[in-house]
């Protein structure tokens, strides 16, 4: 019984700590996957969660925070919208002595000692897989067979981790083959709606589109039906790669509708309480957890899709 220090009597390794989260939003099934694994764990683990969404808005998300220290949580965990703003806030929290775990997103800090750990994909690493998905496929991705491939982007939240390196990662592997071009490239703000409305203006300012680069699942859904609505096939007529492999993107994948998927893990409820116990218990961790992925082309959709979770 090495934990449990404190007047409030939280804390120790028997569960029983308080944890404040403040999550993102519900702009995504990932993060509707995401929210569920935490909710879960928590309640399995005993873990007394106070749970906030922030509608995908930073303020809100430093209001949470700032209430969480307050009530004087055991720790505070946190997906962060966008990478940078953060010092100040995190700076109150190291003040008032309550550990800080970044969880899914990370923020752009000189100082890291603002945090404890951070765990969550390797960002730059999944638009990379995208990026090598196209330059292996490229033949076949030249729809219109012109002997260039326009790519259109539809970028995540502006600002947001993910949406920084995917893009990252995706523009330095296509950059090895000169015949794929970005050709436009925007925000969808990772929802379905959002892809939708980019995708449609994409469809009638860009001749001769053949891929979509999509930031999430969601959002080459939603293109999906605009390039329906266009009276083309999907997945056929043009290509569609995307990041996730949440159910609804792994069933139009295993249809044909989309391409390819990276797969990014949403369920880091298990592996949060556990750095959340250890951390509030004063052991080590390390400074960074990734999490594990994999990628699906259509016949691997098609073979796992019963077994997908979410
Ligand atoms: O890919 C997207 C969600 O931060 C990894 O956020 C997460 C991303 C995920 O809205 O669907």
């Amino acid at each position: 019984e090495s934990g449990g220090s404190g007047s409030s009597g939280s804390g120790g390794s028997d569960g029983g700590l308080t944890m404040g989260f403040a999550q993102v939003g519900a702009e995504s099934g990932w993060r509707t996957a995401n929210t569920k694994s935490i909710q879960d764990t928590a309640k399995s683990e005993g873990v007394d969660l106070k749970f906030s969404d922030a509608q995908q808005k930073q303020e809100n998300q430093i209001k949470a925070i700032r209430s969480y220290i307050q009530q004087k949580v055991d720790v505070i965990a946190f997906s962060p919208v966008v990478e940078t703003g953060w010092d100040t806030v995190l700076l109150e929290a190291k003040r008032a002595k309550i550990p800080v775990i970044l969880t899914d997103r990370s923020v752009d800090s000189k100082d890291d000692s603002l945090y404890e750990t951070f765990l969550g994909s390797d960002f730059v690493q999944e638009g990379e897989k995208a990026g090598d998905w196209l330059v292996e496929n490229a033949d076949e991705s030249d729809v219109d067979g012109d002997g260039s491939i326009k790519v259109v982007e539809l970028e995540g939240t502006t600002g947001a981790a993910p949406a920084i390196d995917r893009k990252e990662g995706f523009g330095s592997k296509i950059a090895a083959d000169d015949s794929i071009e970005v050709v436009a490239s925007q925000t969808g703000d990772f929802t379905r709606d959002g892809g939708k409305k980019v995708m449609e203006t994409f469809l009638k300012s860009e001749k001769g589109i053949d891929v979509v680069y999509a930031h999430n699942d969601d959002m080459g859904l939603g293109a999906i039906e605009a390039i329906k609505a266009a009276g083309m096939k999907p997945g056929t007529d043009v290509k569609i790669i995307t990041v996730d492999a949440v159910k609804d993107g792994m069933t139009a994948l295993s249809k044909g509708e989309i391409n390819f998927i990276v797969e990014c893990n949403p369920l880091l409820g298990p592996q949060l309480m556990d750095l959340a116990k250890k951390v509030v218990d004063g052991e080590e961790v390390p400074k960074r957890v990734v999490t594990e992925e994999t990628t699906f082309d259509q016949e691997q959709a098609a073979e796992v899709l019963d077994q997908r979770q979410y």
